[in-house]
């Protein structure tokens, strides 16, 4: 079997270069099971369209499979045309969100054969062998593909209950120099390592997440939130340190401690392992409380210098309304906590839910500049699969859906108006907001683009 794994670029013109993890996943269940694939990693070495039409129409293959962000969505469409008509008996199978979230679309409106829904480990390994022995694709739990003319769904894949039995990602399968000599753009604060000595890794502790926001889709959302074990992640910190001399990880999860004593277990694990490197992750409001304070600065010891959790709004109506249980007053005790501890925020701002008002947003920038975060923010984006897409659709405002999946891209723009401010007076609004976090703070986000692909910087101390 030749198979081919393809990395997209979704954001060619951005100097941060970030490691395909779910590929990488992908990549080592194949190598495992004694499948070798090639690998054309497009993002790595930021091939042209020119380059990638000239490879995927002179090199042939059996597979070609690839996924992405559904975002993304029209890229997959050409890649998946570019090689059909090349080479017409090539399967082609796309994963990831723009295959979980929209199946019957991606089979219907591209020529892609299969699409791989959920987790990708366990079925894509069934999924070769069963085109490999021409064995039927009926038996192979969590896809969707054509036949004749139909899309069919096999039943959905088990999840796998003990994600500390899933093998680390191999990064030798790819470039990693090439995401190395990326490094200094992907970290968010000032650490004190020199830009050029940086290394950074991506890490995931985590599949899935506690929380079902209603504007949040990931390709784990249908299943339980499944966290692997201290010893399991610390082994790969190891192993990262060991083979590529690791500085720096990123937890790059939706939810990498959903409490305080899974915080605690890991930081006992690195104390006692004596491993000396800087880490960020993502946490729920109010994992931290007032008393944890000599947690939050023993984190900070053991390397931990920035958290991701979410505000998105200050209007308490807008998260109920977002499925976001934590409240404000949880936000700011964990923001308070690790304020004194060093340990940077990183949150985010979602401006334009139906009842978002000029009241509401002016409330959400006063309470940015109250507790001194500099969120990255953007408008509200219906992603497939989520609530507010469904809502989208409901109330007329996604007409032609691939039509819509074509207009989006990797910014969350003002695509969809679900307010009832008129639209030039809501991107002014948020842009006046913008402007007044940055002057009150004295940092500077482009009020034009206040966009979540803009990284933001936070003036909290790590000292
Ligand atoms: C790193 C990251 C990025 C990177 C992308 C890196 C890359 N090379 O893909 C960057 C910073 C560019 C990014 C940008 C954005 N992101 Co992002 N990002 C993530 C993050 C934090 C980690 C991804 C990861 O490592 N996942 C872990 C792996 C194990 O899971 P996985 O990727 O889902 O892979 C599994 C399956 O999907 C499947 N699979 C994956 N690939 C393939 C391939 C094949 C062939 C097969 C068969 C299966 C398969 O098998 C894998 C293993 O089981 C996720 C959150 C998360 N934890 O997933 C958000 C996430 C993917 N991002 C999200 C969003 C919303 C965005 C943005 C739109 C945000 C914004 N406004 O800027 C942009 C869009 C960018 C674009 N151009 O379109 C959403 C997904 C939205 C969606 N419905 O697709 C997520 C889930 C976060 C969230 N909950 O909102 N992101």
């Amino acid at each position: 079997m030749k198979i081919l794994l393809i990395n997209p670029s979704i954001r060619p013109d951005n100097p941060r270069k970030i490691f395909p993890m779910g590929l990488s996943y992908i990549a080592t269940a194949l190598h495992d099971a004694g499948y070798r694939c090639q690998i054309y990693d497009i993002d790595a070495h930021r091939f042209s369209d020119v380059e990638v039409k000239k490879y995927l129409t002179d090199n042939a293959f059996d597979v070609v499979a690839f996924g992405c962000i559904v975002t993304a969505y029209k890229w997959v469409k050409w890649i998946a045309s570019i090689v059909k008509s090349a080479h017409p008996n090539t399967v082609i199978v796309a994963g990831n969100s723009v295959a979980s979230s929209i199946p019957n679309l991606l089979l219907e409106k591209t020529d892609v054969d299969i699409a791989v829904v959920g987790e990708g480990d366990t079925t894509i390994v069934e999924l070769i062998r069963a085109l490999e022995n021409s064995h039927s694709l009926d038996n192979v739990n969590g896809i969707c593909f054509k036949r004749q003319g139909r899309v069919v769904s096999t039943p959905k894949r088990e999840v796998i209950k003990d994600i500390d039995s899933i093998p680390y990602p191999t990064r030798d399968l790819f470039d990693v120099g090439a995401y190395l000599s990326a490094s200094k753009y992907n970290t968010h604060e000032a650490i004190p390592i020199d830009a050029d000595k940086l290394r950074v890794f991506n890490v995931n502790t985590a599949r899935g997440c506690v929380y079902k926001c209603t504007f949040c889709y990931h390709c784990f959302v249908k299943d339980k939130y499944r966290i692997r074990s201290p010893e399991s992640v610390i082994g790969e910190i190891k192993d990262l340190r060991n083979r590529y001399g690791a500085n720096y990880i990123q937890f790059a999860d939706e939810l990498s401690f959903p409490n305080r004593s899974h915080i605690e277990e890991f930081c006992d694990r690195l104390a006692s392992e004596k491993i000396d490197i800087y880490w960020t992750g993502t946490i729920i409001p109010g994992a931290l409380r007032k008393a944890d304070l000599p947690l939050a600065k023993r984190m900070r010891q053991l390397g931990c210098v920035g958290l991701g959790y979410s505000i998105e709004s200050a209007d308490a109506n807008i998260l109920r309304m977002m499925g976001k249980p934590a409240g404000l007053e949880k936000f700011v005790e964990t923001r308070h906590v690790l304020r004194e501890a060093h340990i940077v925020t990183f949150t985010s701002l979602v401006f334009g839910y139906p009842i978002e008002t000029e009241e509401t947003i002016r409330r959400t920038i006063d309470f940015c500049i109250e507790e001194q975060v500099a969120p990255s923010s953007g408008y509200l984006l219906a992603l497939p699969g989520s609530w507010i897409y469904g809502y989208a659709r409901e109330k007329g405002l996604i007409k032609d859906e691939e039509q819509y999946l074509l207009s989006i891209a990797d910014r969350q723009d003002l695509h969809l108006n679900f307010t009832s401010i008129p639209s030039e007076k809501l991107v002014r609004l948020v842009q006046d907001g913008v402007k007044r976090y940055n002057a009150a703070l004295g940092i500077v986000l482009n009020c034009d683009n206040p966009l979540k692909t803009l990284q933001t910087r936070s003036r909290d101390s790590l000292a």
